[in-house]
């Protein structure tokens, strides 16, 4: 050993000093392997690795990737190809290694698996999704059939992009809307099918944009790149300027995006909808919208609305105001728009459908909005970031609570590390008739008497002492800023956000006049007949609002999160001005703080990586062992402990719990699955030896 040693280090193979700089030149990759757990240190290493373009670090498994705002070479098939079926700290810390470490995972134990994908605005979520769903089409195994359902999958994200997607202040390319896909595979490790699930889109930008912000891409991409004879045919003018829904945000034409190429990929991508009709329905409803922003009203001598021009709508009576029927033409074009949401998924959640879903496990894909502070907030920042608290629970159970509750439970000596619970937020904002979504609600079934500044009032009435809560009142005292009449402040897990009341009733009860409703149903384009009539069958029953649809949703998402294996990335942003190379030392710690890297750090270091229960460890590495090997007659757990006394586990390696064995690193484990495919690969070896003879 010694002198194989010497020869690698005379030949240069192992070069002390050199080790060291680099370490010292490109940090570490895993945070674990730290000296000292300090926030200084984390960001030392963390900038180390930004400057030196490296932008993933793992926590143990977890995966921290800071957005480079530049296009690296490390996402092309040669890539992939590297780190297919080896095994996690094998190679550089990438995102492909974690994709393929779940995705075996969920091989070997045949369970199901979840990767959640978190950050704030602009961190870098959207494109880490979308890397792992190009990695998994390059990976597993391929049929002519099984290429079928992949191309769907690879194709539904430039369509839901288009639709689902904005520029905002914070991001050119917004989620604005959450999503949660399922990948699923058969036992071969085939993709054989997806399913999307979507949650609130965020309608209120198809009639109105902030300045500096764009509608969903779709509307540009049409009248940019659509067609002449397309344009033509849907009565559109070449030009955003002249569309009432495409300019308030004073934007529509941005340098970082391409409308025109971008129109190309979604029309070869709409390929996943298998009915060319129904595609020209869809540019008919993008064309309606476009048209029906454009009506404007004026008033007769009664104040009743009129239409002023007749281009866009051949008829209309109206007994409204101008408000009412402003409000009523931005409530069908909402409506339309959101519908016609909910129609594409289900389409491409059909053409990605598992045709034998018997045999199949899946990994979850969970790419939401990010949590997002603006100038203004309003209902949606509201609701968007009581999303990104509840997934900020999740993990914290998942992670933080559950594995020290685990180590109690196991009796496992453990020191317990200190972390900010964001359960009171939640509570804060959810609890039954006592949380800010009931008191909305209860305002929403007053009409008439209510309005968004009794909202407020009975917010500061019932809330006004909660730590997170902060009214007009008492905005000074506490945070020392001051706030207007007409907003409330919510200080959440990732920074406070001033919240203003205007909208929050409106936009939770969401109506749409029933007889525009019902003209809708008599729609001659099939789409739209099809969304309307479907929309609330009983019609007796007051439509849940939108908040408490939203609440109930993410519920469930929690249920079907908490069935499976997580997986985390925690994305990071680099700098406010998305720029490439900038790394924002204050707007980086704040992010590193309050996503509980530390503490997770803390709980990583000091805990255990890995954990079996002691009938699934022994059943599966017994034969490594002359005396457990066929048989193990005796209880588990002693069957364990000689299994990894054989196997040379150090004492502080691992620990006996109560039902379970603990590993403190992942390359143990590693190490005896290793042994494990050899003796598997020799025993098949051996027996085909046996039978050749016969
Ligand atoms: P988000 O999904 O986290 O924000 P995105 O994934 O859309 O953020 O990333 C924002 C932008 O950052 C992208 O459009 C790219 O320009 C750049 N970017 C992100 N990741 C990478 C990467 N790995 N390499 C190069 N550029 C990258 V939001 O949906 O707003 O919450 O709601
Ligand atoms: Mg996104």
């Amino acid at each position: 050993m010694f002198v194989l040693f010497l020869v690698l280090f005379f030949t240069g193979q192992l070069d002390m000093e050199g080790a060291l700089t680099a370490r010292d030149r490109v940090g570490i990759q895993d945070f674990v392997l730290l000296d000292e757990t300090t926030e200084a240190a984390f960001l030392t290493n963390l900038r180390k690795r930004f400057c030196n373009d490296l932008i993933y670090t793992y926590v143990g498994t977890l995966l921290v990737s800071v957005n480079p705002y530049k296009e690296l070479d490390i996402f092309n098939k040669k890539q992939m190809e590297l780190y297919m079926g080896v095994n996690f700290f094998e190679l550089p810390p990438h995102i492909y290694a974690l994709a393929d470490n779940a995705y075996h995972t969920m091989l070997t134990e045949f369970n199901n698996h979840f990767i959640l994908i978190s950050g704030e605005s602009g961190a870098g979520k959207t494109e880490a999704s979308k890397k792992i769903l190009q990695y998994y089409a390059v990976s597993c195994p391929s049929t002519t059939l099984l290429n079928t359902v992949r191309d769907k999958m690879l194709k539904s994200n430039p369509v839901l992009e288009a639709f689902g997607n904005a520029k905002t202040l914070k991001n050119d390319n917004s989620s604005r809307f959450g999503k949660y896909m399922d990948i699923e595979f058969d036992s071969e490790g085939d993709a054989v099918g997806g399913h999307i699930l979507n949650y609130l889109l965020e309608k209120s930008r198809v009639v109105h944009q902030n300045h500096g912000e764009r509608n969903f891409h779709i509307f540009y991409q049409l009248v940019e790149g659509g067609e002449d004879s397309l344009v033509q045919q849907l009565g559109l003018e070449r030009d955003c300027q002249h569309y009432n829904y495409l300019t308030q945000g004073q934007c529509a034409i941005v340098s970082s995006i391409n409308d025109k190429n971008d129109w190309k990929t979604v029309r070869n991508a709409l390929q996943v909808i298998n009915n060319i009709y129904s595609v020209q329905h869809l540019f008919e409803i993008i064309a309606s919208v476009l048209h029906l922003g454009n009506i404007r009203f004026d008033s007769d001598s009664k104040g009743h609305a009129l239409l002023n021009n007749k281009a866009e709508l051949r008829w209309v009576l109206s007994p409204f105001t101008i408000d009412h029927a402003i409000y009523a033409r931005d409530a069908l074009a909402k409506a339309i728009y959101g519908q016609t949401f909910t129609w594409l998924v289900n389409r491409i959640n059909e053409s990605m459908e598992n045709k034998d879903p018997s045999k199949k496990t899946v990994i979850g894909l969970l790419d939401i909005y990010g949590f997002e502070v603006f100038y203004v907030n309003s209902f949606e920042q509201f609701c968007i970031n009581y999303c990104n608290e509840k997934l900020q629970q999740l993990f914290i159970q998942l992670t933080l609570k559950a594995e020290q509750e685990e180590y109690e439970a196991e009796d496992i000596e453990w020191e317990p590390v200190q972390f900010f619970n964001n359960k009171i937020i939640c509570d804060l904002i959810e609890e039954k008739h006592r949380g800010i979504i009931s008191i909305l609600d209860e305002e929403c079934l007053r009409p008439g008497e209510a309005t968004d500044l009794t909202f407020l009032e009975r917010l500061e009435d019932k809330m006004g002492n909660h730590p997170h809560f902060v009214t007009h009142k008492l905005a000074d005292k506490t945070t020392r800023k001051t706030l207007e009449r007409g907003d409330f402040r919510l200080l959440h897990y990732a920074g406070e956000v001033t919240y203003c009341v205007v909208g929050f009733l409106d936009k939770n009860n969401d109506l749409l006049y029933r007889n525009i409703k019902d003209l809708m149903c008599q729609s001659k384009n099939a789409i739209v007949r099809e969304c309307f009539s479907t929309m609330d069958p009983d019609s007796r029953r007051r439509p849940e609002t939108v908040v408490t649809q939203f609440k109930s949703s993410l519920l469930k998402l929690t249920e079907i999160l908490m069935a499976k294996e997580a997986w985390y990335i925690r994305c990071l942003k680099s700098n406010e001005s998305k720029q490439p190379g900038q790394f924002d030392e204050a707007l980086i710690r704040h992010q590193v703080k309050y996503l509980g890297l530390m503490e997770h750090l803390r709980v990583r270091r000091a805990g255990f990586a890995y954990r079996r229960k002691y009938e699934v460890f022994l059943k599966r590495y017994k034969p490594l062992c002359p005396a457990t090997w066929p048989h193990w007659r005796g209880v588990p757990a002693d069957g364990v402990e000689v299994l990894v006394q054989h196997l040379g586990y150090l004492p502080n390696e691992y620990k006996m719990g109560r039902t379970k064995i603990f590993i403190r690193h992942p390359r143990t484990l590693y190490a005896t699955e290793d042994a494990y495919e050899r003796c598997k690969h020799e025993l098949a070896t051996r027996l085909q030896a046996k039978y050749k003879g016969y």
